[in-house]
């Protein structure tokens, strides 16, 4: 193996059980030392990839956005931004769910000590940028209502996703996730959604699964061709 790309998988595997570690006991209680048991690396390659739990912890923090691959292109662009939602509530999800997606959302939402001086500004920021990017193709495509404040509801969206997950994980440690976002789509959407629109769209939580397996499909298909 080329020694980048075993430089670039034990990056990847010191950050999967950093966001292991801060998911299951959070930032403040984390130790370097659990992060290095966990992931079977020396001591040496993790401190050559971090040097500090906060380095790691903004690291997770930053791979957040990007961790959710590409959900598969649909009519409306209304529907791709559910689906993204869905997406994202499966990988969240206890079972079937991803580490980094995991671990980086409670690194997020646990408000911590303004003395930890973690950045928790940064996916957030990244998920709204997204947000409102993926609206304003919408709202081009003619599917918004005209007068619809982009960036403002980019911000509600991002904002109200936070909201159910919070509520949900404390209630059914999310197990009811993907109902509780379609519920919000459903009950949001009529006054983002331009007439005709709305009915074209698939509120169904079962979504979620299939969207999974059709984004990691097409994943592995682009990764097969970028290597060929
Ligand atoms: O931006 C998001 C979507 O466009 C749906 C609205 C999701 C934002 C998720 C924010 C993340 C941080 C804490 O979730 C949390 O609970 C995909």
């Amino acid at each position: 193996m080329a020694r980048q790309e075993r430089a670039i998988r034990t990056r990847r595997a010191i950050l999967v059980a950093a966001a292991e570690v801060f998911d299951e006991v959070g930032y403040e209680a984390a130790t370097i030392s659990d992060v290095l048991k966990r992931s079977g690396v020396t001591k040496g390659a993790l401190y050559f990839h971090f040097t500090s739990k906060e380095e790691l912890a903004q690291a997770v923090l930053a791979q957040q956005v990007s961790s959710l691959p590409r959900v598969p292109e649909q009519e409306l662009k209304l529907q791709e931004s559910l689906d993204e939602a869905l997406l994202l509530a499966y990988l969240l999800r206890k079972d079937t769910g991803d580490p980094i997606v995991q671990g980086s959302v409670r690194l997020t939402v646990d408000q911590g000590s303004p003395k930890d001086h973690l950045n928790r500004r940064v996916p957030m920021q990244a998920w709204t940028e997204h947000t409102e990017a993926v609206f304003q193709e919408a709202k081009l495509k003619g599917e918004i209502l005209p007068h619809a404040d982009v960036p403002a509801l980019a911000k509600l969206f991002v904002g109200a996703f936070t909201g159910v997950q919070v509520l949900s994980r404390i209630m059914t440690e999310r197990a009811d996730l993907a109902e509780r976002v379609t519920d919000l789509y459903r009950h949001l959407m009529p006054s983002v959604a331009a007439p005709g629109v709305l009915v074209r769209l698939d509120f169904s939580p079962e979504r979620g699964p299939k969207v999974y397996e059709a984004a990691m499909r097409q994943r592995e298909l682009e990764a097969a061709n970028a290597a060929e």
